[in-house]
């Protein structure tokens, strides 16, 4: 047996034990060592076997390294098999998650234990694949075709509790969990329990109602966004009811493997390792000393720092919010009802929840309140000059060794910590509207931040929920900075031909969960043109503003006013393109002498995204951002960038740079170089031949 498997057997039950750091992945040593050791239990005298794991989690999935690989044996099937056609039974003890190959070793077991506190799981549609070791035969089985749609297709976790109750957990542990797995195996024995093989388990056709599995196929289409892992979910199910059990495997490894190669699978398991990659500081070791977080302060209670005060109460911190008056906190105060109000109708959280976590929450008009705070962030409208006042007060107020972080969207962090005394311990924190619910974070870095604040901000991050990615300083530091030119691009479209619907559609279609058209619509025209007015336009192209002006000069804010760019259906929010506001769009072309033309769904698309390549590559080569892959984090998972194609960057890298490259330097002949200057970074690449992930593989 490998190192990463031992096998032993006490008192007549044999343990197979995993160890294979961090999280008992389905690596070839872990097959080959569970493969041994279940072929030696036939022949020794244990009476049952127990498989379980060290560390903190039972087997979390197949090695995700693995699949750019060449397969090595033994596969999983063959694994899951040796443990099925077992001569004696086995159980399988569940702690942490067992997620994907995991739960699938474990369905293949006879039975399952496991404490209160693990979850099980099928996460695999989130890596653009589906469960290719027997999941989505066996998981209809026990739990029913509709159950294991949903956990399948969501590929969300099931608590211990709930697993038991669907009979995807037999035993639920209390206490030391092997100690309890040897105990409910030896009962098994003595009872004379059967060898419980979830494939002998035959499906009713007729319990499935006509029609079920094409409406099923329609819903996941519908929200998929370029990904094709749950439409080829729903073929599985569809065989585990109408094939017998090694036919429906047969289809699922087929699929698997068209999924497995498929380029939205690449961008998904790229995105997979983004995520915990953009985690890492370059130059920072793992074990920096880190800040203890016991109590956050919020300044501000609008809609982003209620949203904040409720990311830290969602995670059990307690969270000062305070406020210039009672009635501006009792405003803010009601913000977060109302959030929480929304969760609980959405059958995402109780009242008893809802009512522990507002209890973490608490408010002031005092700055005395927060000085014992560990952690404060300022969330106040974007005046550089009010932030600059509210750190130098909480430099006079807040203990010595708090983290002063700022949620500035865009201005210079370095320029808020100048008006303290302590700017080693200032950084920004830039949530993404709404704060409880965006998942991104960027954490950026001033000249003078501690090491040991910066770790704790983006340990602090996780924490809370949220996916970090680090930013150096400059004007709307990684994402803001990018989205400049794809919104400008967008409305540079809109006077050259298109209409709103055209630009927001073929993007959409792209996978964008939103146009930028409608984006601004949603957002509220009225934020720019407020911004504008207030930083003065002298000088800028007056092209890209020139429709929203009018529209928001018309009182058409967007969706807050029931009109934008769209008018908006009162009951359902749809929006419905409008000739009135398409009439507007012509009107301002021919101001500026545009002749309108045919444009075609690819330009739009390189228009608007070559830019977001452009500038990340020169966010790159300037050193604000740490990778180009924590660009693609950024984008994913900040501006619903389409996580089946990995990022802008990863999906410049997949057209192919100097495409891209000769294509931005033929927008600059067509538009001129003012808004198609390429990268130097980019147009290195271009020439030799390289890919920003080949970059990133150099500067790691
Ligand atoms: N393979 C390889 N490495 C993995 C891994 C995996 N499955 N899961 C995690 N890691 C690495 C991760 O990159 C990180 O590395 C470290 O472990 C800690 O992870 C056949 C085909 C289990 C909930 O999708 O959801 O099975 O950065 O930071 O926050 O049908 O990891 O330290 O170098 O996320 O405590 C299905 C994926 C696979 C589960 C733990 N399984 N993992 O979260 O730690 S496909 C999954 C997770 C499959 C079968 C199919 C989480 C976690 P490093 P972490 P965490």
């Amino acid at each position: 047996m490998s190192q990463a498997v031992s096998y032993s057997v006490q008192d007549k039950i044999g343990v197979i034990s995993v160890n294979n750091p961090p999280v008992n992945a389905l690596a070839q040593r872990v097959r080959e060592g569970i493969l041994k050791s279940i072929q030696a239990a036939q022949r020794d005298d244990s009476e049952a076997v127990i498989l379980a794991c060290e560390g903190r989690t039972f087997i979390a999935g197949a090695d995700i390294t693995e699949f750019n690989k060449p397969p090595k044996e033994p596969g999983l099937p063959e694994v899951l098999s040796a443990l099925e056609n077992s001569s004696k039974p086995v159980i399988a003890a569940i702690h942490g998650t067992a997620l994907g190959g995991g739960f699938e070793v474990a369905l293949a077991c006879h039975y399952r234990c496991a404490v209160a506190s693990a979850k099980v799981g099928l996460p695999e549609v989130k890596l653009g694949l589906l469960p290719g070791a027997g999941g989505t035969q066996r998981l209809p089985r026990i739990a029913g075709v509709k159950a294991a749609l949903d956990i399948i297709t969501s590929g969300n976790p099931v608590p211990a509790g709930k697993a038991h109750d669907m009979g995807l957990v037999n035993e639920i542990i209390e206490g030391d969990l092997l100690e309890g797995a040897r105990r409910y195996a030896r009962d098994l024995v003595d009872s004379g329990a059967p060898l419980k093989r979830i494939r002998d388990v035959v499906i009713d056709p007729d319990t499935i109602e006509p029609g079920f599995f094409e409406q099923a196929r329609k819903r996941v289409n519908a929200r998929a966004r370029g990904q094709i892992a749950p439409d080829r979910i729903v073929s599985c199910l569809e065989a585990a009811v109408s094939l017998p059990i090694d036919q429906a495997l047969e289809r699922e490894r087929e699929l698997f493997r068209e999924l497995v190669t498929s380029p939205e699978s690449a961008a998904m398991r790229h995105i997979f390792f983004a995520e915990r990659q953009a985690a890492k500081i370059k130059g920072l070791p793992r074990e920096t000393s880190q800040r203890d977080i016991s109590q956050a302060a919020i300044i501000g209670g609008g809609t982003m720092g209620g949203g904040i005060a409720m990311c830290f109460a969602n995670a059990g911190i307690p969270v000062i919010l305070l406020e210039v008056s009672d009635e501006a906190l009792d405003r803010g105060m009601k913000i977060i009802r109302k959030n929480y109000g929304i969760t609980v109708k959405r059958g995402k959280l109780g009242e008893e929840d809802v009512k522990q976590r507002m209890g973490l929450i608490t408010g002031t008009t005092d700055y005395a309140d927060i000085a014992h705070a560990d952690i404060v962030i300022e969330a106040v409208f974007e005046n550089l000059e009010l932030k600059k006042e509210i750190f130098a007060k909480l430099d006079q107020t807040c203990k010595p060794g708090a983290i002063l972080a700022t949620n500035t969207s865009y201005q210079d962090v370095d320029a808020i910590a100048a008006a303290t005394g302590r700017p080693e311990d200032v950084l920004g924190t830039h949530f993404f509207s709404p704060a409880n619910v965006m998942r991104l974070l960027e954490v950026v870095r001033g000249e003078k931040t501690a090491d040991d604040a910066l770790a704790t901000a983006m340990r602090i991050g996780k924490r809370i929920g949220k996916v970090c990615a680090l930013s150096g300083v400059c004007y709307g530091f990684i994402g803001n900075r990018m989205l400049t030119g794809y919104g400008r691009e967008a409305q540079l479209l809109l006077l050259e031909g298109c209409t709103p619907q055209q630009v927001d559609s073929t993007l959409e279609q792209f996978g964008m969960a939103m146009g930028p058209v409608a984006m601004g619509d949603l957002a509220g025209l009225d934020v720019g043109y407020k911004a504008r007015q207030s930083r003065g336009t002298t000088g800028d192209d007056p092209r890209p503003y020139a429709i929203s002006t009018r529209l928001v000069e018309s009182g058409r804010h967007g969706q807050k006013t029931g009109a934008g760019y769209y008018r908006y259906d009162s009951e359902t929010r749809r929006r419905i393109p409008d000739p009135e506001v398409e009439a507007m769009i012509r009107e301002e072309a021919e101001k500026f002498g545009i002749a309108r033309r045919e444009i075609s769904a690819q330009e739009i698309i390189a228009r608007c995204l070559y830019p977001l390549v452009n500038e990340g590559a020169k966010i790159l080569e300037e050193g604000i951002a740490q990778r180009a892959s924590d660009v693609d984090v950024v984008y994913v998972f900040g501006y619903a960038f389409p996580v089946a194609k990995g990022g802008p960057m990863f999906y410049a890298d997949r057209v192919g740079l100097k495409r891209v490259y000769e294509q931005i330097l033929e927008f600059q002949r067509q538009h001129g170089e003012t808004n198609w200057r390429p990268a130097n970074l980019l147009k290195e690449l271009a020439e030799s031949g390289g890919s920003f992930a080949e970059w990133d593989r150099r500067q790691a």
